[in-house]
């Protein structure tokens, strides 16, 4: 039998898709390459499915005789080590992103004398039409929940954004751009204690109550399908902190974040400006300890944050922490710093590689705003919160149509110069006409 080599990602399979492996079936063996989740949440999106779940799919397709790993976009590793005697494709690929690679599958099968079959695109399916209904269907709270745990076991980088409301939810929801070819969106939600306090006009000093911080989840998880994690400042006193547990899982919410402060929480940017209270590594673990018992299920995650270099309690202090709370059953740690250069998160990335028993490791870059996503992943963060810029940014953006407004008895130079138009604004929200 000849060799005939397919590589797909098998996320969502559509007739399309079963065209594709039936004329490979014509040509002989098949063998799919099957794109990883790296691979697929790089260029495409968050697969739905893992590659397990995704191979136990394509290795039952009539025909298919071997499912191997295709790590990259680019086919010409897996060709030369399999020298099939064809590869068979959609034909979409001769323009775009795909071009390239096209060519070069072409150049390399010419080494062992190799062919390129191409099937007619074919017409009416589109896995972004799909993702559309989908996010139309919406989600429920178990699905929602444990995704943020899937993605973390799929991708070496997990990107989170802050939202403080459905729009800002749904900003984070649908923002999407093209880089290198490759799509880039945002993995979940962050519900900033600082967000979700400056939007109801309040300090951030935990005077907005939980009920209230309800309010803004639901808010959000009724427009969105993103894992959200919360910010559940100090989490109060252990009593109420497993109400609390229970209360977020119940509602889809995948992780709460507990900084380990007591008394008046102030915020972590104000650093030793204000006077800010630590709390016992021997409570803190307590607290943690209970939000697990608390817990139902495996999914809800429970990330323990650590204020040591906030509050100068120093590096030695931080990583002793960091180990204690792990070994309470923290499910990832936070480390939080406000110094602008960033060496001393580096400093902790590097130590924390080192520990034995090892959890996701989440920053907030704000103060450190010049290093880059993709570096703080070689330092072995796992997930990075940008924590607070969809509020930064609107609230200047109001301030000065507010200022034009009374500077000018009208609104014309304001709506000409700072706003959307009223028709973009009447159909932002599908539904509404
Ligand atoms: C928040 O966003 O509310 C945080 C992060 O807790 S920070 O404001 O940097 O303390
Ligand atoms: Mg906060």
């Amino acid at each position: 039998m000849k060799k005939v080599y397919v590589a797909m990602s098998a996320d969502i399979i559509h007739h399309g898709h079963l065209n594709v492996l039936e004329e490979a079936r014509k040509l002989g063996d098949v063998i799919i390459g099957l794109h990883t989740d790296e691979v697929i949440s790089e260029y495409f999106r968050n697969p739905l499915l893992t590659y397990s779940e995704r191979e136990k799919v394509v290795e039952n397709i009539k025909g298919v005789t071997q499912v191997i790993p295709q790590d990259t976009l680019d086919q010409v590793k897996n060709l030369r080590k399999l020298k099939p005697d064809y590869v068979v494709h959609g034909d979409d690929w001769k323009e775009g992103l795909q071009k390239n690679l096209r060519q070069r599958v072409i150049e390399v099968l010419k080494e062992w004398g190799g062919e390129l079959v191409e099937v007619k695109y074919t017409e009416g399916v589109s896995i972004s039409k799909l993702d559309d209904m989908l996010l139309s269907i919406g989600t429920t709270p178990q699905q929602r929940m444990k995704r943020l745990k899937e993605i973390l076991g799929m991708k070496p980088l997990v990107r989170v954004m802050e939202a403080h409301n459905g729009l800002t939810g749904l900003i984070v929801e649908k923002s999407k751009v093209e880089k290198d070819g490759k799509i880039r969106e945002f993995d979940a939600m962050w519900i900033s204690s600082l967000c979700d306090s400056t939007a109801k006009g309040k300090p951030d000093i935990e005077l907005v109550d939980v009920t209230s911080r309800l309010n803004t989840i639901n808010e959000i998880l009724e427009v969105t399908t993103k894992p959200i994690i919360l910010d559940g400042d100090t989490g109060g006193k252990i009593e109420h902190f497993i109400y609390t547990v229970k209360t977020l899982e119940r509602l889809g919410i995948s992780a709460i974040i507990i900084e380990d402060k007591v008394g008046l929480k102030k915020n972590s940017l104000f650093g030793t400006d204000v006077s800010q209270t630590q709390d016992s590594i021997e409570h803190f673990c307590e607290k943690i300890k209970a939000g697990k018992r608390a817990r139902v299920t495996n999914d809800f995650m429970i990330i323990a944050r650590i204020e040591s270099l906030i509050l100068k309690a120093g590096m030695d202090d931080a990583i002793e922490r960091a180990k204690a709370y792990v070994e309470a059953g923290a499910d990832g740690i936070m480390i939080h710093s406000k110094e602008k250069d960033g060496s001393e998160i580096l400093e902790f990335c590097n130590r924390f590689k080192k520990l034995e028993k090892r959890v996701p490791l989440i920053v907030v870059p704000t103060s450190y705003n010049h290093i880059t996503e993709t570096e703080l992943m070689e330092y072995g963060v796992n997930v990075v919160i940008h924590a607070n810029h969809l509020i930064r940014s609107a609230y200047p953006a109001m301030k000065k149509t507010a200022e034009s407004i009374l500077l000018n008895e009208r609104s014309k130079e304001a709506s000409e110069e700072f706003c959307m138009p009223i028709k973009e604004i009447l159909t932002l929200i599908p539904g509404g006409k």
